[in-house]
């Protein structure tokens, strides 16, 4: 059921274009300035780089806004970089994904216009257009009560034809009509061009919100009083959405051998995202899933973004097991990830920051990562172990227009219920310095030099204080760092394929401290032991672990250097896990 195949195998390696490396002193990252960098990626073990969005764009939401499919944005260099880029990843052995982005587009998007400039322009109907609805006191309103992913309603009205367009997040960001077939055969025609170039495959942003639910019902109150409400569960997988990636299948993907992963957020259901990932169904060949990373956000309704929950162990392995053993039968493959540039760094989240344990707990989750089954995805910085920027920077250091929304939200509201202008804002404050997607794109920490070696004038955003000690340079001339380890890491998964393609099998599902699991692919056995504490914990294996199984297993991997690591040590009954242990075991 799990034929092996390269996308499967692959380490993909995401980079955040404008945070990766300066070519030319702007400050911005740059095209030239990844193709310097292709060397450092490939001695990692990445096979597949995922470039986020580098199309024209306005850069309303960092580029998630785009105003020309078919060029790329001046800041970030031209389509000669682009071709050069990709010959050097190719001659490195390496693949290629780009970010597509087909939701939406820019408001800045020739199509837009063309659609904004009348309501019979040969365009309207390329996008979500509705007229007003009116209120008992006869006041406009508009079509629906929706509230859009970065605050307010989804609908943004234009005078000149008196009807509202949709945009589910900013309103620089109208939602594509794909019910209309000429959308889709625009999109299918740009995939080509980029196919055409040469890439290896998309990463699909939202897709999952494509079909628009016919009617666009108001939602249901959950929040009384508020004008806008969580639409969440009417935005994602509507009813057509499957008979469109299916034609996607059909019209462009079939055509070529490339990787496939959809971006699909706002619902953890897990027998519906699965429909996408199913290759009888001819769709995609995985999914990012954010239940796992949802761990640690409060359940229900209201919505509130940058919001920490405290999480326990059981809970988050209960997710983990649930999508590592779903359908496999069928031919489900998972996608393997823990950071992007939507959330805080997993080190700040489900590890230990402090400078006591943060070496050792990013190791830690490294392994959590590679001994799961699935494509393995790693973030740029996540192999050094970066960690979220301090408590102490002020909401002026965030960035993100996600961010800055919601903080003047809630400033907004607490001020009108207050009547007063100096209202507390800490747990907002609290909440963004754990969770903001900010933290994701902060300038790599290249080395010791200035602005972490990122750029040689003003980078566009404030670099992480701790670069002077924690850096590629530092990390690269030190034998026990954490890139040195994400570098065995990865190498161990393509060494014992149990990793990569073994069914799993949790231990322990209630055990507050000990993340334990197995991996059995035909004869090949693994087992992996995770601690999650700052504390020593003695760990029993069960009699769920054979004798003659545990007898077999020896250690491969662990985060402790001066411990039985890679020694070969057989394992016995009880294993004293050190704090933030991880060990792998294989026969
Ligand atoms: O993200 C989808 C998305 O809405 C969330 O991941 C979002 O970042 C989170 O809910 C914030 O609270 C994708 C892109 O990855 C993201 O960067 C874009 O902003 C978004 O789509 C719109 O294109
Ligand atoms: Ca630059």
């Amino acid at each position: 059921n799990h034929p092996e195949t390269w996308w499967k195998d692959a380490a993909v390696y995401q980079i955040y274009p404008i945070s990766f490396f300066d070519s030319n002193g702007d400050g911005i990252g740059d095209l030239r300035g990844i193709a310097g960098k292709l060397d450092y990626l490939r001695d990692l073990g990445v096979d597949v780089l995922w470039l986020s969005p580098i199309y024209r764009s306005p850069q309303a939401d960092m580029g998630y806004d785009i105003s020309d499919y078919r060029d790329i944005d001046p800041r970030y260099g031209t389509l000669e970089d682009y071709d050069a880029l990709l010959a050097g990843v190719h001659a490195r052995g390496m693949k290629l994904m780009m970010d597509l982005v087909v939701n939406h587009t820019s408001d800045e998007h020739a199509w837009f216009r063309e659609s904004k400039s009348s309501k019979t322009s040969a365009k309207r109907d390329w996008y979500i257009w509705r007229p007003p609805r009116y209120d008992a006191a006869g006041n406009r309103q508009p079509p629906n009560n929706w509230k859009a992913v970065f605050q307010g309603s989804i609908w943004e009205y234009d005078e000149a034809s008196d009807e509202y367009y949709m945009h589910l997040f900013l309103s620089k960001q109208p939602d594509l009509n794909w019910d209309n077939p000429a959308v889709r055969l625009a999109v299918w025609d740009l995939m080509e061009f980029w196919i055409a170039r040469g890439c290896d495959g998309f990463r699909m942003d939202v897709i999952n919100l494509i079909s628009k639910v016919p009617g666009l019902p108001d939602a249901p109150v959950t929040v009384p009083g508020d004008t806008y409400q969580d639409a969440r569960v009417l935005f994602a997988n509507g009813p057509r959405v499957h008979e469109y990636l299916q034609e996607m299948h059909r019209e462009v993907l079939s055509r070529h051998d490339m990787i496939t992963v959809g971006e699909t957020p706002f619902t953890h259901d897990a027998a519906a995202l699965a429909r996408y990932v199913l290759p009888q169904n001819r769709e995609l060949n995985m999914v990012f899933q954010f239940e796992l990373t949802d761990v640690d956000s409060p359940r229900g309704s209201p919505r509130q973004p940058f919001t920490y929950r405290a999480w326990t162990l059981p809970e988050f392995k209960a997710v983990v097991h649930r999508w590592q053993t779903l359908q496999r039968a069928e031919g489900f493959w998972n996608s393997i990830f823990i950071e992007n540039h939507d959330m805080g760094r997993a080190v700040s989240r489900w590890g230990n920051d402090s400078d006591a344990w943060r070496a050792v707990s990013a190791k830690m989750l490294a392994v959590l990562e590679v001994a799961q089954s699935g494509t393995q995805y790693v973030f740029q910085g996540q192999e050094l172990g970066l960690r979220n920027f301090p408590r102490a920077w002020d909401i002026e250091e965030y960035k993100d227009v996600a961010t800055q929304n919601w903080y003047n939200e809630v400033l907004e509201n607490r001020r009108a219920e207050t009547g007063r202008d100096d209202v507390d804002m800490s747990d907002i404050m609290d909440g963004l310095q754990k969770k903001a997607r900010d933290h994701g794109r902060v300038p790599m920490q290249w080395n010791a030099s200035a602005h972490a070696g990122f750029t040689t004038g003003t980078p566009w955003m404030r670099v992480n204080d701790d670069y002077a000690t924690w850096n590629a340079e530092a990390q690269l001339a030190d034998a026990d760092s954490v890139h040195a380890f994400w570098k065995r890491a990865l190498r161990l998964r393509k060494e014992h394929k149990v990793l990569i393609y073994g069914d799993f099998l949790l231990l322990a599902p209630e055990h507050e401290e000990v993340f334990a699991f197995r991996r059995i692919y035909g004869a090949r056995r693994a087992l992996v032991l995770l601690n999650f504490t700052a504390r020593r914990v003695a760990f029993a294996l069960g009699p769920e672990l054979p004798d003659d199984e545990r007898g077999a297993l020896r250690l491969a991997l662990g985060n402790y250097p001066a411990g039985p690591a890679e020694t070969g040590e057989a394992l016995g009954a009880e294993v004293q896990l050190r704090e933030y242990e991880a060990r792998v075991y294989v026969s």
